[in-house]
Formats: C-alpha cells, structure tokens, sequence
C-alpha cells in the first residue's frame, strides 16, 4: 500500500511523537494479539485465512467442543503446531524482546499462545490466554511442557493417570487465570504508555486492558492496518503491521540515546 507524501509525513510525526513518549517513559505495557504474529506466517483469528476447514475458532476453542468431540478439538491444534513449529519470530517480536531490557519497568501481556514471544527473547511475559505448547491434564489438573509435533496419540491421553490432556490454553466461556488477570490490569493501569498491538480488541476481558490504561492516563497507542473498537479511544493509531512499525518506533527511539 503506497502512502501519499502528507500521509507518509503525518505517520512519520506520530512514529516520531511515540518514540518521544518512550524516551520520557519508565513504565511500559504491551498488549499482543494474533496480528503481531501474522507477519511469521500464523492466521489470525478473525482474518480471511482464520478458518480451519469449515470452522471457525469460537466453534473449537471451546469447552463444549473439546467434550462432544476431543479427537477434532485436538487435530485443529495439532495442526496449528505444525504451523507454529515451522515459523520464526519476526522483527516486531524481536522489538518487544529487546524493550523488555530497555525499560526499567516494561510489561509484556499477551493473547497470542504460540509462544513466538518467547522464541524471539522475551522472558516475563503474562500468557492470558495459555499456551499451545503446554498440557494439562483433565483429571488431575497437572501441567506439562509438551514440544512434541506430530503428537504422536490423538486426543493424547496422560501419561500418570490415562486421562484426556487437554490443550493449556483458555477457551471462550472459560475464566482466565485470575492471578494473571489481576497483574495484567495492574500494570496496565499503572503504566505511562500501553501499546495495543495485532488485536481486534473483540476479546474479553483482555480487550479492557487498553480502555484501563487510557482511563488511569496513561498514553494508549495501536497498532493495526485495520480500525478497532479501541482505535477512537487511543492517542495514537499508527495503521501498518507489526513487522514495520515497531522496528522504526525503535529506531527513533534509538536515535535520542
Ligand atoms: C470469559 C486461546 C468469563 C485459545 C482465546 C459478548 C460481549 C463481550 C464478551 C463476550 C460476549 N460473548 C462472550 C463473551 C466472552 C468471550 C469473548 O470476549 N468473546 C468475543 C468473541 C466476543 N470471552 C471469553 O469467553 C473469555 N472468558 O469471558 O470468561 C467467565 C468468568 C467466570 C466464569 C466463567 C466464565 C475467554 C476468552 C479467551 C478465548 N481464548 N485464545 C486458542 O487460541 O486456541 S481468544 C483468541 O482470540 C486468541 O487468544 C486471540 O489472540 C484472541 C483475540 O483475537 P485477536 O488476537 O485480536 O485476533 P483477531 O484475529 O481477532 O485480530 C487480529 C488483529 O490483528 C486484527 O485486528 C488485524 O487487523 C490485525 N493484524 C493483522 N495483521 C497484522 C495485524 N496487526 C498488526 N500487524 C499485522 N501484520
């Protein structure tokens, strides 16, 4: 998408004007969604390739679906880890990991589950959502790191007690870890700059997390090639993807020091 000169220069301003923002700023949140992901190859939810055969993700990542049909639950995620196994972390992610030890307070809350984040070198980094590459099991609640790809038992059963596994992940109608949910809420109302990145801002509670921040005054910025219910409530809305955006915030970021 080739941009106009005036609108080249208006986005260089708001670039320039973020980068200003976080050289002042101490205490800085992130918010990830599936965009900042879709860069290394991974479909978002919601976007033209979010289907998975003829279904959609509220159809699957469900409770209800995993106990009428557990072996289909579980052929949806192995195919997302086939995925996941087979992408890199892009420079967006890589941004994120190297702010982590820029700041002397910076929070990385994501939704995402597959774990790109971590590949890329962040290291304190509040999993909302879950996991793809951890199990737990239905009986006995255990939890277990599972990097396996093929899995080699669909649905996989555990190893203890031979009950289901199921993926460690949060599903629509399920409660998020509470402990996790109070910290992201903390930080992002305690914080001078929150940057929501690669989110519909669709999903509760996470989509609250940014309308937190803006409340308690902190600065929110976003950053999506497409509109979002949050886009109207934040100071900045730099339309671009991931991938681009946060390399050249970091690069005038980088220029002041
Ligand atoms: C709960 C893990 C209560 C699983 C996921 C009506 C109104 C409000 C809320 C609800 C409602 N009906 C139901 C609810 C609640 C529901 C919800 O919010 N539903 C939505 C759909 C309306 N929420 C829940 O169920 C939550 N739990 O509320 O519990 C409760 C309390 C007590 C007791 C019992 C229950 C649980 C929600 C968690 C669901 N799990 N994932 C898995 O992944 O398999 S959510 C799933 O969606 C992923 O985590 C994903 O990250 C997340 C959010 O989606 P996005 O990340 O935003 O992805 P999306 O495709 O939507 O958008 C991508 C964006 O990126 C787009 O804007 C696109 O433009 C942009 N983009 C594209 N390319 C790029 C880019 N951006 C930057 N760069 C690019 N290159």
């Amino acid at each position: 998408m080739l941009l106009s000169l005036e609108e080249l220069t208006m986005e260089e301003h708001d670039l320039k004007a973020v980068a200003g923002l976080l050289r002042r700023a101490k205490r800085v949140a992130v918010l990830t969604g599936s965009g900042i992901s879709a860069e290394s190859g991974i479909p978002t939810f919601r976007g033209k390739d979010g289907l998975w055969r003829q279904f959609r993700a509220e159809d699957l990542a469900t409770p209800e679906a995993f106990e009428r049909d557990p072996a289909l639950v579980w052929e949806w995620y192995n195919w997302r880890r086939g995925l996941m196994s087979k992408v890199e972390p892009n420079p967006g992610h890589k941004v994120l990991a190297r702010w982590e030890r820029h700041f002397s307070q910076f929070a990385l809350i994501t939704q995402n589950i597959d774990g790109l984040h971590r590949r890329a070198g962040s290291e304190n980094i509040l999993e909302l959502h879950g996991n793809i590459w951890k199990l737990r099991c239905t009986k006995e609640d255990t939890v277990m790191d599972n990097f396996e790809y093929p899995l080699s038992e669909i649905p996989p059963r555990c190893p203890s007690c031979r009950a289901l596994l199921r993926p460690h992940v949060v599903w629509f109608g399920e409660p998020l870890d509470s402990t996790n949910l109070n910290k992201a809420f903390l930080l992002s109302s305690t914080c001078e700059v929150l940057f929501s990145v690669g989110t519909s801002a669709l999903v509760h509670p996470a989509a609250s997390l940014p309308l937190a921040a803006a409340e308690s005054g902190a600065k929110v910025v976003e950053i999506n090639p497409d509109s979002t219910p949050l886009t109207s409530y934040a100071d900045f809305s730099l339309r671009g993807k991931a991938g681009e955006i946060l390399p050249l915030i970091d690069q005038y970021l980088m220029m002041a020091h």
